[in-house]
């Protein structure tokens, strides 16, 4: 009886699994969401992963990152200013120098990074099979990628909110709304929140849409240019790069003015290694800090005598070796890579994407973008 069971229950798993591994990397035309989840579900069906995804290997990643010398990071690789692959196999961008913040703090060196490109929809599985040290990719914090399929998210990064673009002379305009998007095709890449949050938001406005979706979100431009998609749709982000690099006429428009959803974006670990985990939150904390007392890889100095500032670059009442790192993995981190308005600056700034008056501007200016204190 048991034994029965165990093989029904074995058959039902693969099914399932088989069920949602196909969807998200086929390209499809659908009038329904080749959803996110489905990817997600797949993952943690497949890989016991919900629970306890765990540590990247006995003594956990720090362990296994300082052995190999170096981080493996997964990124893009074609997202505008966030990641973008050189010819040499390093990436640029705010995700990447993001790369680089963590392989400063835990080896001394912001080089000391293999940068591994990923494709939304096998990001996940990479995590958790060990394959990267720490996913940073254009990645929203969702509550399923959270909890259902054994991920840990460091602090956002990069507040971001899903638009849409599409063509002036087929009469979108800043002004348009989703409602205007009735009977057009959208194209988008797979295993997104891009694609649950574009297909509930149409419907919510009344508008049919067809979703076509793709590997990655520069083979949905390819279409929109191509005219077989009529729309594209992503975070704002991504839409702002792509039309800074590729829109010389000003003919695509970015609507509507309020984004659709919530992509708060970060960095990705594996749950159950806290050690890891706090040393990647507080990789990130430290550039914020950082910028919050105007320290810049300029001026950054360990005889700095501001107290928070001192402890933070290995002085008195250091908390660094504590967590497994040297003393003064975080004034590497700064001096090396910048604080966090420096590595934002520098990448998204020549795109047009600005802090001010944005989520992304600092809490004391009414931002987000804030850090509990080095003590
Ligand atoms: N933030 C969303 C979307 C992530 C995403 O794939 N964004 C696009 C637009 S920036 C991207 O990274 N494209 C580059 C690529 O497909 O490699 C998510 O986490 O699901």
């Amino acid at each position: 009886m048991i034994k029965r069971l165990m093989l029904l229950l074995a058959v039902l798993a693969l099914v399932a699994a088989a069920c949602g591994g196909t969807s998200d990397t086929e390209e499809t035309t659908t009038t329904a969401a080749t959803d996110d989840g489905t990817t997600e579900t797949t993952a943690g069906s497949t890989d016991d992963g919900g629970g306890d995804a765990g540590q990247g290997s006995e003594g956990g990643t720090l362990a296994t990152v300082q052995a190999r010398g170096k981080l493996i990071c997964g990124v893009s690789g074609s997202a505008v200013a966030f990641s973008e692959t050189q010819s040499d196999g390093s990436a640029t961008g705010f995700d990447a120098d993001y790369c680089r913040a963590v392989a400063a703090a835990v080896l001394g060196d912001a080089n000391a990074v293999e940068f591994r490109a990923l494709t939304a929809a096998e990001r996940f599985e990479a995590l958790k099979n060990n394959e990267i040290d720490v996913l940073i990719r254009n990645t929203t914090w969702t509550q399923s990628r959270d909890t259902d399929i054994g991920m840990d998210f460091a602090p956002t990064t990069f507040y971001d909110g899903q638009q849409v673009m599409g063509r002036r002379d087929k009469g979108f305009t800043e002004d348009s709304t989703l409602a205007d998007v009735d009977g057009a095709i959208l194209c988008t890449n797979a295993g997104t929140t891009t694609e649950k949050n574009i297909t509930e938001g149409a419907a919510l406005s009344g508008a049919t849409i067809t979703l076509e979706t793709v590997e990655t979100f520069p083979e949905a431009m390819e279409k929109f240019i191509a005219g077989t998609c009529d729309l594209t749709t992503t975070d704002g982000s991504g839409l702002v790069g792509n039309k800074a690099t590729q829109d010389t006429n000003d003919e695509w428009v970015i609507f509507p003015r309020a984004p659709i959803s919530k992509e708060p974006l970060g960095p990705v670990y594996r749950q159950n290694d806290s050690q890891w985990g706090d040393i990647i939150n507080w990789t990130v904390y430290a550039t914020i800090i950082a910028d919050e007392n105007d320290v810049t890889s300029a001026n950054a100095s360990q005889d700095d005598e501001r107290p928070e500032i001192s402890r933070l670059f290995g002085g008195e009442g250091e908390l660094q070796t504590k967590m497994g790192l040297e003393a003064d993995a975080f004034f590497q981190v700064i001096t090396q890579v910048g604080n966090y308005d420096e590595i934002f600056s520098r990448n998204l700034n020549p795109v047009g994407l600005f802090r001010e008056g944005t989520f992304n501007a600092p809490f004391n200016e009414g931002g987000m973008i804030f850090a509990p204190p080095a003590r």
